[in-house]
């Protein structure tokens, strides 16, 4: 017998695929599959109905198995799979770039497609360099994130990126030049505030200490997200980002929003942008772009930054930069179909009127055992945990497959449980995900 030899695993088909950001083995010992979808539910593939309360992962804001959604695509298929869009166009791509400029935030009126969050973060800060040397301020490379932000997994959003178990093994790897903001989470000021936390707008103006060690002229731009997602839903106290705006304007600073999870009527707004009444330069989107039906993602710029391109002579090449992908016929249809439904069933509003429904709900959990802290704002809600001693977000793993048990889908991050339903949600499911995430709370000591 050879010890080395690993054990025959429980479920061979199930090895191949290199599942990401996933404990692998453990999942392969114990796998959960999704074989079916529609409206506000999963069905596992041996038959049993799952509540999803995460839309997917944050992208399917329409519910699922929207028929439009597919027959749209399906038609684009069979009519045209594939443009380019290198020196060539098509015409359902500048139809969606109109469409999303229709809905963007106050100037923002130029969108550029790439396939995915990690590709429009990426893209963004491209942008962002590559607009300061344009308009001759080439010093101007720096770029600030923010603890605890996530911007995709791309070298760029790693880098601006503030999660460490993303940035540790890659840190020989990542770009210089980038500094981070600190994050806004505080518990001992802010537990359990219901909506915006009332403390920490003066986090804000660590930005001009930032600015004063490494001067204003070697910062290309800060990117944050207004409401950071995958860290555990950290909200920003009221003011924060009107002072993260103004300090940036200051500055001459690029201000970029990565909206991939406050996008397309997440808390209550088109985006994020609007229901803070904060406007970026440049804002990142993917996810619910499309629905999460196709891959695909999109960076809105102000005319100001994009008309720094347009310089020099007409047959250069303005911004080299770009995907195969970019402004895929196929994704565009589906992206076209999500905005029409959008649109006539008033989804990207529709989160201002659920919110207090789910912050009540959130809320009621207050007081279960080891519950230190819930945050709520638009549809998201979180519960964080204190974690088991030396067995960091193994709570919130527990908690995340017992909810999955009794049929309900959250998402585990950290020691944090996130709550994210299609914009559809009713209030009926919005009790029933709280009442099941309640009884695993309880149940996982
Ligand atoms: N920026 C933000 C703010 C994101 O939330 C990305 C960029 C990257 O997008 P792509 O499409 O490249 O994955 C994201 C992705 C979670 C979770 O629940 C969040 C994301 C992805 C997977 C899981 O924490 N956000």
């Amino acid at each position: 017998m050879n010890a080395k030899l690993s054990p025959v695993p429980a479920h061979p088909e199930l090895e191949a695929f290199w599942m990401p950001f996933t404990a692998n083995r453990q999942f392969k010992s114990n796998p959960r599959l999704l074989a079916r979808a529609e409206g506000m539910h999963y069905w596992t593939a041996d038959g049993r109905e799952v509540l999803d309360a995460v839309a997917g992962l944050w992208c399917v804001n329409a519910g699922h198995g929207r028929k439009e959604i597919a027959a749209a695509v399906a038609r684009q298929l069979e009519t045209m799979e594939f443009a380019p869009t290198f020196q060539m166009g098509h015409p359902l791509a500048f139809e969606l770039a109109n469409r999303l400029v229709e809905i963007a935030p106050p100037g923002m009126e130029r969108v550029f497609f790439t396939n995915s969050g990690s590709e429009s973060v990426d893209t963004a800060l491209k942008i962002a360099i590559a607009y300061q040397r344009a308009r001759g301020m080439a010093s101007k490379t720096r770029l600030i994130g923010r603890e605890k932000g996530y911007h995709g997994a791309g070298f760029g959003g790693i880098s601006v990126g503030g999660i460490v178990n993303n940035r540790k093994a890659y840190s020989a790897a990542m770009i210089p030049g980038v500094d981070h903001l600190p994050h806004t989470l505080d518990l001992e000021h802010n537990a359990f505030s219901r909506g915006l936390p009332q403390w920490g707008a003066h986090l804000a103006d660590s930005l001009e200490r930032i600015i004063a060690l490494h001067d204003a002229s070697t910062i290309a731009a800060v990117i944050i997200e207004p409401i950071s997602g995958s860290a555990g839903v950290i909200l920003p106290p009221v003011g924060y980002l009107k002072r993260i705006r103004e300090i940036c304007t200051k500055h001459d600073i690029l201000l970029i929003f990565d909206e991939v999870i406050t996008g397309f009527g997440r808390i209550g707004a088109p985006f994020a942008a609007q229901q803070f009444d904060v406007t970026p330069d440049l804002m990142t989107t993917a996810k619910g772009l499309t629905n999460g039906a196709l891959p695909m993602g999109a960076v809105f710029a102000q005319r100001k930054v994009h008309d720094a391109f347009m310089e020099g002579p007409e047959n250069l090449i303005e911004l080299f930069h770009g995907y195969t992908y970019s402004a895929h016929p196929a994704a565009c249809a589906a992206s076209l179909a999500t905005l029409d439904i959008y649109r006539s069933e008033g989804l990207l509003q529709r989160a201002r009127a659920l919110a207090p429904h789910l912050e009540q709900g959130v809320h009621s959990l207050k007081g279960l055992p080891n519950v230190i802290d819930i945050r709520n704002y638009g549809l998201i809600g979180a519960v964080e945990f204190e974690p088991r001693p030396g067995k960091p977000a193994t709570r919130a793993y527990d908690v995340f497959t017992k909810c999955f048990e009794r049929g309900v889908l959250v998402r585990a991050a950290g020691d944090t449980i996130a709550v994210s339903p299609p914009l559809i949600v009713e209030e009926a499911q919005l009790e029933r995900i709280f009442a099941v995430l309640g009884q695993a709370i309880r149940d996982t000591a």
